[in-house]
């Protein structure tokens, strides 16, 4: 959690016994009509409501003054031809036994990879077994939550690969994602620190793919607040493709920014990585449908509505 969500939070919560007892005195007068009470509980609606509004009116106005008036300096082209392409691959998976030994598999037989690194989150299953029998090394991170799993996946590779610099590769192990893919993020590595995968070219979706028209939707709405964030600076279509090739300079200077736990993770790490400065480019990825049983927001609206909400936050705050 942000700290500016959490100070939004505590005001909030502050507020709500007010709020509470207007809406109790209304009832109240709805039972016994007493006017007096009524009155009363009126002016402290309209009062805490204002309160609301006003938290909101100065959340979303620091957004835009900071986007309108304080612009990102241009980005630069360049293209940098890079000494060293080898890649240290960090897979995150979560109860994932069935498909991960295949994932890891798939990365480590690319010509570029050097190793595959998978995150064992308190896994109840034999994930972190299979993932090793592939030839993955497994690392534990006991904070329960896709952000903590995939903070610890990148400093681990971080650590893998600082002797030679590799390039690091992000990427979830459910096998919507293909090691071959890896050649086209190659190509922009030169011109870019991050180059991220889009999964709203629906072209290259697969009909049973997790994509569905609302992901679709709100994967873009979701980009291009984060676009105008950094106006001018980045194109965007999608915050929740998790394949990521970074430089490691890149990442080790954003890694300190990381760190939103839950599962607003995606949106917060192009955020980040896009506030320090860095060049993002998106690139069209192929996307298949998941090996396994979902787990996360991909397929879930329940838990997917409040972790948009929070990106959404996130963006606007951070
Ligand atoms: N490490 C970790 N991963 C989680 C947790 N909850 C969900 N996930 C994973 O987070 C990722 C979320 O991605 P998403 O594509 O939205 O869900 P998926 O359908 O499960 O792949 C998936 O790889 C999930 O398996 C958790 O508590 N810890
Ligand atoms: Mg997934």
């Amino acid at each position: 959690m942000t700290r500016s969500f959490l100070y939004s939070f505590l005001a909030g919560l502050i507020i709500l016994p007010f709020f509470a007892l207007s809406i109790a005195g209304i009832l109240f007068h709805a039972f016994f009509f007493n006017p007096e009470i009524f009155i009363l509980s009126a002016n402290l609606l309209v009062f805490t409501s204002l309160i609301y509004l006003f938290l909101l009116i100065a959340v979303l106005l620091r957004f835009f003054v900071l986007t309108l008036f304080f612009p990102l300096p241009e980005r630069y082209t360049k293209y940098d031809n890079l000494s060293n392409k080898r890649i240290t691959v960090c897979l995150t998976a979560y109860n994932d036994e069935e498909i991960i030994g295949d994932a890891v598999k798939d990365f480590k037989s690319h010509k570029l990879v050097d190793e595959v690194i998978v995150v064992d989150n308190n896994c109840i299953d034999k994930t972190a077994l299979e993932a090793r029998k592939a030839g993955a090394i497994v690392v534990k991170e006991p904070t329960q939550g896709f952000g903590a799993a995939s903070i610890c996946a990148l400093k681990t590779a971080l650590d893998k690969a600082r002797t030679k610099r590799n390039l690091v590769l992000f990427v979830e192990g459910d096998q919507t994602f293909i090691s071959k893919d890896i050649d086209k993020f190659v190509a922009y590595i030169g011109n870019a620190d991050m180059v991220i995968g889009t999964r709203t070219t629906k072209e290259l979706s697969t009909k049973d793919s997790q994509v569905t028209r609302l992901i679709q939707y709100s994967n873009v709405f979701l980009a291009k607040l984060i676009q105008l964030k950094y106006w001018g600076a980045v194109r965007l279509t999608d915050v929740g493709c998790s394949m990521r090739l970074m430089r490691f300079e890149a990442l080790e200077q954003s890694m300190p920014l990381f760190t939103v736990t839950g599962s607003a993770f995606s949106p917060h790490m192009i955020d980040m990585v896009l506030k320090k400065g860095f060049r993002v480019i998106e690139i069209p990825v192929y996307f298949k449908k998941r090996g396994g049983i979902s787990k996360g927001i991909g397929s879930d609206f329940i838990k997917g509505v409040p972790t948009g909400f929070e990106m959404i936050w996130n963006i606007m705050t951070q």
